[in-house]
């Protein structure tokens, strides 16, 4: 068991693997009838089958698979906290199995040691496997360093595998054998790239597209408090994958130029873009964060494949909606400054042009907002303008617009009739 702990206590250390536990109570006491259940169950398992496919499968197909004469034992929610999980199994074949939250989150297997059983392959990596043969079929490791196995004084080499998904294999060789002798798979974070294929950090965005067919964007939106580097774009590609979530390399972009790369798992994958601003096809955002404000920038690319910008704004924060129910978007600005203000943003398909709605200094008004923000605010008024004076006895007033084509029209003092 000591053994065991080195892995969990070395492979935390290098990648912190482990969420928190919040064990469900409703889970715990599913699996427990289940163990303690003694209707027997039909569920075979091939012992020589790769066990990698346990991993994230929920508590009851873990169960459905392996009945309980397969396992030889068991640690509850009381004895499991050293495994950092809320269930631990040990098999007839001396695999191990964490359940955390209702999920597999880690295996291990054991090619020496004696079991009754052959001890299945974990991603195709068994106990034949030699060092070069496993770089062969899982690429080169993230990570590698020389570790001991206390309880038997051995001395092993570690390499650790990215294999998809978050999902790392930490592979021991033994020295003298030079062959697995076991291996643990757990979840760890996403992995970050110097170089994928052709692409490195510095490459520019043409080079990006040149080498990936399917590109996905995504707008970014960058935290300073998340230290550098600093990006204002992602574009993502699918990676080849046979479950539903695909897992996705990422490229942050600063100024066109990569600066980050990474993997996502996506459920569904759409291109992030705002079809209908104006009426115009695959218009994107890019979002300058500088400070509380951002400088904004909406671009496309033309007939020729150049990109060209649609429309830049300094000092905002913009949101994308169909403010006149045209079916068509309009953009709002919510600009910086003392006092909160919006401009609106609609395109004049006549003369071609994008008109500009500065609602102040349209009014006079001295602050102006968006309804659509205001909590529980009624639907006939969700798409209205407020608009606030100061009175020259010093009160103010506040009063609502709707806006189409750029033209406010009056509704009506802003009053709590227009909330639910
Ligand atoms: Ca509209």
């Amino acid at each position: 068991m000591k053994r065991i702990l080195l892995m969990f206590l070395t492979a935390a250390l290098v990648f912190g693997f482990f969420g928190c536990s919040n064990a469900s109570k409703e889970a715990s006491e599913k699996i427990v009838d289940a163990i303690t259940n003694d209707n027997e169950k039909t569920a075979k398992v091939n012992y020589e089958e790769d066990a990698y496919d346990l991993m994230g499968i929920d508590d009851q197909a873990f169960l459905e698979k392996y009945d309980e004469s397969m396992i030889e034992s068991f640690l509850d929610q009381d004895s499991a906290g050293t495994y950092e999980a809320d269930y631990y199994y040990v098999l007839n074949n001396g695999v191990e199995v964490s359940i955390l939250n209702g999920t597999v989150v880690s295996i291990r297997t054991y090619y020496n040691k004696e079991t009754e059983y052959p001890v299945p392959v974990l991603k195709g990596i068994g106990g034949g496997d030699s060092y070069d043969s496993v770089v062969n079929k899982l690429g080169e490791p993230h990570y590698e360093a020389e570790e001991l196995a206390f309880e038997e004084e051995q001395e092993y080499v570690a390499a650790v595998f990215y294999v998809g998904k978050y999902r790392y294999l930490k592979v021991y060789f033994e020295k003298k054998a030079e062959t697995v002798s076991f291996v643990s798979c757990f979840y760890g974070e996403a992995p970050v790239f110097q170089k994928v294929g052709e692409i490195k950090i510095g490459d520019n965005l043409e080079e990006v597209k040149a080498a990936y067919e399917k590109l996905y964007y995504a707008p970014a939106y960058y935290d300073a408090s998340q230290g550098e580097p600093k990006y204002n774009r992602i574009y993502y590609t699918p990676m080849e994958d046979r479950n539903r979530e695909v897992e996705c390399l990422e490229f942050y972009l600063y100024d066109k130029k990569v600066v980050r790369i990474t993997s996502s798992v996506q459920d569904i994958l759409e291109w992030r873009s705002y079809e209908d601003i104006f009426g115009m096809k695959n218009v994107f955002k890019e979002n300058n964060m500088i400070g509380h404000r951002g400088n904004i920038t909406y671009f496309y690319d033309d007939a020729a494949g150049n990109e060209q910008v649609l429309l830049k704004m300094e000092n905002c924060a913009t949101e994308e909606i169909d403010i006149d129910d045209d079916g068509i978007t309009e953009i709002i600005a919510y600009k910086a400054g003392k006092m909160r203000t919006i401009d609106i943003y609609d395109y004049n398909a006549d003369t071609e042009t994008i008109m500009h709605l500065d609602i102040c200094e349209a009014l006079g008004a001295s602050w102006s907002g968006y309804m659509g923000n205001a909590a529980n605010v009624r639907n006939e008024y969700a798409k209205c303008i407020e608009a606030g004076f100061y009175e020259t006895d010093g009160t103010t007033r506040t009063e609502v617009y709707s806006v189409r084509d750029n033209i406010l029209t009056y509704i009506g003092p802003y009053s709590h009739e227009m909330f639910q």
